[in-house]
């Protein structure tokens, strides 16, 4: 196993302050994204949108790393040039996502777990020759009453590590994604606990796998309140509460924490990696940047709405909210900065 290879990638993805951008949205996930626009669910229209965010000029001065999706990977520019090309040469490292998506858990129908374990180490092969040189895996976790339950946290806790071991073994640095996911009524504290729970058992497993740690990302969610809580938090409240949560259950060794942005506003999920970059960025061991795609993705989506008249203008709006997270690593971001 390449580890230096893998810590030196590790380390390019968190470097220099800046990001990543998921653009990994699954094909299902993408049309969904379009329908709610109008925009026609096409191969075609896919891969326009994706042209647009890779040939984004300006693009590499804040984003390190673009995750892609199996059939984005294979696709190329209107004149011919590969996706994976045209990141390479903006010095932006090309990912892959390789899970297969969450489906149901059997016997716990209100839970996930996520499948692609099977034919993952001939996956992995075939990506890194395709010019990957991380991947992602995203577990989802519900809370509700008595969720999640320890059958759906050890499923996919065990199912993260499993990836994570295969992805160093071909080379990949594995970004490992367990969402909490903020459907419900939920609190703060509640979101916390479950948080604190997930991780803390995640990284039990991870260790178990033997997978070292220097070598990875962790992609969390922030700890916020249920989208349908009546209480409401301040910005700093979220801020000590996942830097907090972080700090118990996060090993200093890892890599860096690339945040999930969980359906939060652009200027929300930014202004809450500000307040924790601006407050505890000194105290940190590691790096807490951004790996959005929502917060990042949907004014560039509106603005473009398949327009080639939109173009210039979503590639903007890109810039805009890349560089706002740049700035949201340094505590530097200003909400008020004209778009
Ligand atoms: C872009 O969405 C990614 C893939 O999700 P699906 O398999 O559901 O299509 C997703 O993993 C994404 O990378 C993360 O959830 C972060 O996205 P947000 O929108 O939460 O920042």
């Amino acid at each position: 196993m390449n580890i230096p290879g893998l810590i030196e990638t590790a380390k390019a993805l968190v470097a220099d302050n800046k990001g990543l951008l998921a653009m990994d949205e699954s094909t299902s996930t993408a049309n969904r994204r379009f329908a709610e626009l109008g925009i026609p669910q096409t191969v075609e229209t896919r891969r326009a949108y994706r042209e647009l965010l890779v040939t984004t000029a300006q693009l590499s001065e804040n984003i390190s790393g673009a995750i892609l999706y199996d059939e984005t990977i294979r696709q190329s520019t209107l004149t011919g040039t590969s996706f994976v090309d045209i990141l390479i040469r903006a010095d932006i490292i090309p990912g892959i996502k390789v899970d297969l998506g969450a489906k149901d858990l059997a016997g716990f129908p209100a839970e996930k777990i996520t499948d692609g374990l099977d034919g993952l180490r001939e996956r992995l092969a075939e990506y890194a020759q395709l010019g990957a040189r991380f991947a992602k895996w995203r577990a989802v976790f519900s809370i509700g009453e008595g969720l999640p339950t320890r059958a759906c946290m050890e499923a996919n806790v065990h199912a993260l590590a499993r990836y994570a071991a295969l992805c160093q073994e071909a080379g990949l640095v594995p970004i490992v994604e367990p969402e909490v996911l903020t459907d419900g009524t939920h609190t703060l504290e509640r979101c916390f606990a479950v948080t604190e729970r997930v991780l803390g058992m995640l990284f039990a497993q991870l260790y178990t796998q033997g997978v070292r740690l220097e070598g990875m990302l962790l992609k969390p969610n922030m700890v916020l309140t249920g989208k349908d809580c009546p209480e409401k938090t301040t910005i700093n409240q979220v801020a000590d509460a996942t830097v907090t949560c972080l700090l118990r259950t996060v090993p200093a060794a890892v890599a860096g924490i690339a945040f999930l942005s969980g359906g939060q506003s652009s200027e929300l999920a930014t202004s809450h990696l500000n307040a924790m970059n601006s407050r505890f960025k000194e105290r940190l061991p590691w790096a807490l940047t951004f790996s959005f795609s929502r917060a990042i993705q949907q004014p560039v989506l509106a603005i473009w709405n398949n327009q080639d008249a939109n173009i210039e203008a979503a590639q903007q709006a890109l810039v805009y909210w890349a560089s706002s997270n740049r700035a949201a690593r340094q505590g530097n971001y200003n909400p008020a900065a004209v778009l």
